[in-house]
């Protein structure tokens, strides 16, 4: 590995943090080492793991990080794992007590010690993180105090700085040790989302960016953007901007501006996150409708408009060229190569009750099923976003509902009985994505995190080509009970479930060896400054009480 690395651009990257003010020093890094509880376990579970009691010393003072490559990426994530790992690098130890310090330096001086990360990959992208991207990686910590990450790609060395961070940590006379270990790691799923929704509530940028913070820290790669929906519509377009100042809960504060949304796609990006947003039509629509004249179905009663509105109206061609204007857009807003186009829950009482669209249904020879009419509106809308060189994720009732999209179209199953329906949307050979299991907006007395983290997403009927096609899974948090006050806590560790699931092979599966990393992982969360709640009863986690 030396000689690699001569010929190749050697970055030495020192981190000093050298004014933490004491805020950020509360929000670092603070392990305590109680008596008897394995720390430096890392959660979601490595691909293979092999790790030693030997114990070599870190040594704060002077480490730094090499890498093969200039990559602005790392420049940053190293900034961000040093202050996770260290905390602040203020000259803190100094003020250590000494004689502590040495004894765990006598008792560790058979091993030598750790004073630098080396990073060595051949690609480094600044560009978006994708589907396809190689988050792959190896680490090493040897007894001759060598530490070693190796990736392909750079988002690769991402996920291995989470995992270098949750190994190293501070024993009880503050000094700061990891043990012995050889890592392979790789995920099982490319696909491994969480969805929040803004729609409902609405979520500050903050809390917007701590959330990509903790998934970045459970090796979530997507964030399903769920924006928009009947509630409100907080996504300022700069094509309509009507529909935010009509259709938000406050056309100023309660919305998303363009520099808003640039924002979190970048901060997604750094930590290797994808942003995939959802603008869900045709049902799921009434906050598009203030904002847009005729856009929505009037819904009659007896024959006479009654004053309410259904779903879009699929009939005019105005729907189609706000549409076609308003995907353009999207397309454009956010990078990643997926939207989600939704196509859930749609009613067709609405449509049904309008003259003008009962005729149309005749006229197409529909009949009376509307969900061929459902159909042609989706089978419309998913033409024009290809169009604009994009792909896209849809809820199964479109399939269900026997829409014909074409076979790239991803899937993302929702209902109960996810078995059958996987089997059967990957035996039409569609790629599909689960998302059942984990509606996490339901809460329940007890370990519901034990029901996350057992549901397999290729536990269904089907031959080795239907599970290809699965590309992984989501975490759902609807809005209806959730804003900025309960968000994290609700989320997290809760969702580090499905994400041990979603990463971990499938055979990381034993539940009441899971429920004591996962313990320590909710403790590593709250000493990182995030109000992870208690999942498993009765305990403590002492790092609350720091
Ligand atoms: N909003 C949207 C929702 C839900 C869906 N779509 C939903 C449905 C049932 C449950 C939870 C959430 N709130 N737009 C379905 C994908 Cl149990």
């Amino acid at each position: 590995m030396a000689s690699a690395l001569k010929d190749v651009f050697l970055l030495l990257v020192c981190v000093c943090v050298c004014f933490c003010n004491e805020q950020e020093e509360e929000r670092g890094n603070a392990y305590m080492l109680f008596a008897g509880k394995s720390k430096g376990t890392p959660w979601p579970y490595p691909k293979t793991m092999t790790s030693s009691k030997v114990q070599v010393m870190v040594d704060k003072d002077a480490f730094v990080y090499s890498s093969s490559e200039e990559c602005a990426i790392l420049t940053e994530a190293f900034v961000r794992y040093d202050k996770i790992i260290f905390g602040s690098r203020s000259p803190s130890l100094m003020f250590k007590p000494w004689r502590e310090f040495r004894a765990t330096r006598d008792r560790l001086r058979e091993s030598s010690v750790v004073s630098s990360l080396i990073v060595t990959f051949s690609k480094c992208d600044n560009s978006y993180p994708s589907l396809t991207s190689d988050e792959s990686y190896n680490l090493a910590i040897t007894e001759d105090g060598k530490a070693t990450l190796g990736a392909t790609e750079v988002w690769g060395v991402l996920r291995g700085l989470e995992t270098f961070s949750q190994l190293v940590y501070k024993t009880s006379d503050g000094s700061y040790v990891v043990n012995v270990t050889s890592i392979d790691d790789a995920p099982r799923f490319k696909h491994r989302g969480l969805l929040l929704d803004t729609s409902r509530h609405y979520l500050s940028l903050n809390v917007l960016k701590d959330n990509l913070d903790v998934m970045a820290q459970n090796k979530y790669n997507v964030f399903h953007w769920h924006i928009v929906d009947d509630q409100s519509f907080p996504y300022e377009s700069y094509t309509f901007p009507s529909m935010s100042r009509m259709g938000a809960y406050d056309p100023f504060k309660f919305v998303y501006t363009p520099n808003d949304v640039r924002e979190i796609v970048e901060y997604a990006r750094l930590r290797g996150i994808r942003v995939v947003p959802e603008f869900d039509t045709p049902g799921h629509t009434q906050s598009w409708g203030k904002g847009i004249k005729d856009l929505l179905t009037k819904c009659y009663t007896a024959g006479k408009l009654n004053g309410d509105f259904g779903p879009i109206n699929p009939v005019p061609n105005t729907t189609y060229t706000f549409l076609q204007q308003f995907f353009n857009e999207i397309a454009q807003v956010f990078p990643d190569k997926y939207v989600h186009l939704g196509g859930d829950e749609v009613s067709f009482d609405c449509w049904e009750s309008n003259p003008d669209i009962v005729t149309f249904m005749t006229d197409m020879g529909f009949g009376k099923d509307y969900s061929k009419l459902e159909g042609y509106y989706m089978q419309k809308l998913l033409d024009m976003v290809s169009g604009l060189k994009k792909s896209y994720i849809i809820w199964q009732e479109v399939i269900d509902n026997g829409a014909k999209v074409a076979n790239n179209t991803v899937i993302e199953v929702w209902k109960d009985k996810y078995q059958e329906e996987l089997s059967r949307i990957t035996g039409l050979g569609y790629k599909t994505i689960l998302a059942s299991p984990w509606y996490l907006d339901y809460i329940s007395y007890g370990t519901d995190w034990k029901n996350y983290y057992t549901p397999d997403p290729l536990g269904f009927n089907g031959t080795e080509a239907q599970k290809e096609l699965v590309m992984g899974g989501e975490t759902c948090l609807w809005g209806e009970y959730v804003d900025d006050t309960n968000l994290i806590s609700r989320l997290w560790p809760r969702a580090s479930a499905v994400a041990e699931r979603l990463w971990s092979p499938a055979d990381v599966n034993d539940v009441s060896e899971a429920a004591k990393r996962i313990e320590e992982h909710r403790c590593r969360l709250i000493s990182r400054g995030y109000p992870a709640e208690p999942i498993n009863g009765p305990g403590v986690c002492e790092s609350l009480y720091l």
